[in-house]
């Protein structure tokens, strides 16, 4: 079942990826089935599991499906296989070979050439080849990554792309006719690539920050607290990332910007400019329906999963959050192995996938070097919390222990317990 989505399901899933059947959704129900000798090896999801996120992804489908003139201008598209080569989910998007973002504690590597998605721009180049020039593309993407209330390692997100020929940029334009996308011989700058025009790149993205801006407050309220803030992405140029003020703190929802125009010519659409979001399905949920923690997307509370029941649109849901369980926490220190071996991101996915649901948030507390030895230790604080009940004493004790010995087993660090 889902409680635990680390590496058996992920293992589940690789070897049973030649054999994926189909992953369809239809009202009120939601299945993925996954073949492998003739058996179907688990992974039913009942809609029930994840309504929440389905809402939120229709509801934004809605939003972007039809053109002006109630014309289909999107293809959207949740189908392909979360199993992509490293060339798709790296390469293709022109991240360099020792960028970090390629690390092996970050990523699920299957082998050296495959991996699950990071994220769905893995599929970008794929489908800009394949024509299209307006589409959205949800999935699920995997990260080994800090653990709190907006991280896990299995999430979704939704990717949309939009290109602009010439006349679909600049026709709304007074003397748009005399524009052009393309300025030859351009430099690099902070606001664009050298081959746009800065008219062209200032109208995409108002394009862009306007289409995100107007869902935003449309799927959450008019008045909902907003900012850009300008990042760095290597597939796109100029980059953004928009959070939305949530509970009395920023939460970072979606990343954006001008694709690179490599990008595209590699893909034959040389002649457009485009460009491309990235949002996090499930912290918009989160925002939509008032879900203070991102483990309760895999919840079998019924008190919970019975308020998504039905999944009208129309009908807003006012999520009545479950009350707070108490939660319960304890230290973890140890020598790090002197080989230079340890990585954060390991030690999280350790933690995640022993102590499973029941770890809340891990932070580092406290490093020390030995001035004389010169060996390393760091301590970690595990915040442990049941989202359906009381933990006692005794099972956090006992989970930690589990943690302590994997780590020291799994990991190479030598306890100070
Ligand atoms: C990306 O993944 C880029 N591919 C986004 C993008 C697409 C940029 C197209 C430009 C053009 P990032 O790593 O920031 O960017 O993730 C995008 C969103 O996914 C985040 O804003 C956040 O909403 C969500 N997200 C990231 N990590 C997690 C996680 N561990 N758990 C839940 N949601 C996450
Ligand atoms: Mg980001």
């Amino acid at each position: 079942t889902q409680r635990v989505i680390t590496q058996r399901v992920i293992t589940q899933r690789v070897i049973t990826q030649g054999f994926y059947a189909e992953g369809y959704y239809a009202e009120g129900f939601y299945a993925e089935g996954y073949y492998a000798e003739g058996v179907i090896t688990q992974r039913v999801i009942t809609q029930r599991v994840i309504t929440q996120r389905v809402i939120t992804q229709r509801v934004i489908t809605q939003r972007f499906i039809l053109g002006p003139m109630g014309n289909p201008l999107f293809s959207v598209h949740d189908n392909l296989s979360p199993v992509v080569s490293v060339e798709q989910n790296f390469d293709s998007l022109l991240i360099p070979p020792d960028h970090p973002s390629r690390k092996k504690g970050d990523n699920y590597y299957i082998n050296r050439t495959t991996m699950l998605r990071a994220h769905t721009s893995a599929h970008q180049r794929e489908l800009v080849s394949a024509g299209l020039d307006a589409f959205l593309l949800a999935g699920d993407v995997y990260r080994r990554d800090e653990i709190d209330c907006s991280h896990y390692p299995v999430f979704h997100q939704m990717e949309g792309v939009r290109l602009f020929s010439n006349h679909e940029l600049f026709s709304a334009v007074e003397g748009g006719e005399l524009l052009s996308l393309f300025e030859p011989n351009g430099r690099r700058t902070p606001q664009k690539q050298e081959e746009h025009s800065l008219e062209a790149v200032k109208l995409l993205e108002f394009n862009l920050k306007s289409t995100l801006t107007s869902l935003i407050q449309q799927l959450f309220s008019p008045e909902v607290e907003l900012r850009w803030v300008d990042c760095f992405f290597p597939f796109t140029h100029p980059s953004f990332e928009l959070e939305v003020l949530f509970r009395g703190q920023w939460m970072e929802v979606l990343g954006c910007g001008v694709m690179e125009q490599r990008i595209l010519r590699s893909a034959g659409a040389e002649h457009k400019l485009g460009w491309a979001f990235g949002l996090g399905l499930e912290r918009l949920a989160m925002v939509l329906f008032d879900i203070p923690d991102i483990r309760l997307f895999w919840s079998r509370d019924e008190r919970f999963l019975e308020q998504f029941r039905g999944g009208d649109l129309h009908r807003p849901i006012s999520f009545k959050p479950l009350s707070k369980f108490p939660s319960l926490h304890n230290d973890i220190s140890f020598w790090l192995p002197e080989s230079g071996s340890f990585s954060q991101n390991d030690f999280f996915d350790l933690v995640r996938s022993v102590g499973g649901d029941l770890v809340e948030q891990v932070t580092r507390v406290d490093q020390f070097t030995h001035p004389k030895t010169g060996r390393s230790s760091e301590c970690y604080r595990i915040v442990y919390r049941h989202m359906e009940r009381t933990l006692t004493q005794q099972e956090v004790k006992q989970t930690h222990e589990r943690i302590e010995s994997a780590a020291e087993s799994q990991l190479g660090v030598r306890g100070r317990y």
